[in-house]
């Protein structure tokens, strides 16, 4: 066994109640801006800054500090439209019957259907693996992750909120099945994509579904 190592955590800044509260309503003020959108310009966005919110992502907690995932950000247009191509027949199946009335109806605000044209118009697709385990890729030994869709669920909530800080619109797309992502990021068979970031300027006049959030009472419980 290992003898554990600490370092000093001088990084930690010691800030009063007042100045506290100040940052939180400003966070709080920020991520109220987030919303998903569905359309895109095309106009192009520096690779610093998709890098620099995989690079966020990467500072999220996980189990064992396995770290288990892997962001594939694919701004090459003939990968995007292999991936547009791929969604859309899955989304065709999708709402051409596999879903339930239940759902289809759930999706009605959000006026979604088989149509994907802003997976080749946004400059960035992010796809988000989990790592079920870790796989050597020379070797082809295996190592155990732990709470891993946890793990990878903490990290693209990182990006999210990164990529929105640094102004960006997204979309958190789930194209189902997605085991085709694997193929088109070249990823290994110990990951499994569990979404799509698509990241961009959001169009020109760009309109949202009229939805709200829960209030605070009716998501918490204060013991
Ligand atoms: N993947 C489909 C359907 C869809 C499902 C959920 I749950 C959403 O929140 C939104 C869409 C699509 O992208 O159209």
């Amino acid at each position: 066994m290992n003898e554990p190592k600490f370092i000093e955590h001088s990084d930690f800044v010691v800030r009063e109640p007042g100045e506290m509260v100040e940052r939180s309503d400003a966070f709080l003020d920020l991520m109220k801006r987030r919303r998903s959108v569905r359309e895109f310009s095309d106009r192009p966005v520096p690779r610093e800054v998709i890098e620099n919110a995989i690079l966020t992502a990467g500072r999220a907690p996980s189990g064992a500090n396995k770290q288990p995932w892997h962001f594939a950000a694919i701004s090459n247009p003939t990968l995007k439209k292999r991936v547009r191509d791929q969604v859309e027949e899955e989304e065709r199946a999708f709402y051409g019957g596999k879903a339930s009335d239940d759902w289809l109806e759930d999706l009605v605000p959000f006026g979604t259907n088989e149509h994907k044209p802003f997976l080749e118009i946004a400059p960035w697709l992010i796809a988000v693996f989990k790592q079920a385990y870790e796989l050597d890729p020379e070797t082809g030994e295996k190592a155990k992750n732990y709470y891993v869709p946890e793990s990878a669920g903490l990290a693209a909530g990182f990006l999210i909120a990164a990529l929105h800080n640094a102004g960006l619109a997204t979309l958190t797309h789930t194209p189902s099945p997605m085991g085709f992502l694997n193929k088109v990021c070249g990823r290994p068979k110990n990951e499994h994509a569990t979404m799509l970031v698509v990241a961009g300027y959001p169009a020109d006049k760009v309109v949202v579904p009229d939805i709200d959030k829960k209030p605070l009472e009716d998501f918490s419980s204060w013991l």
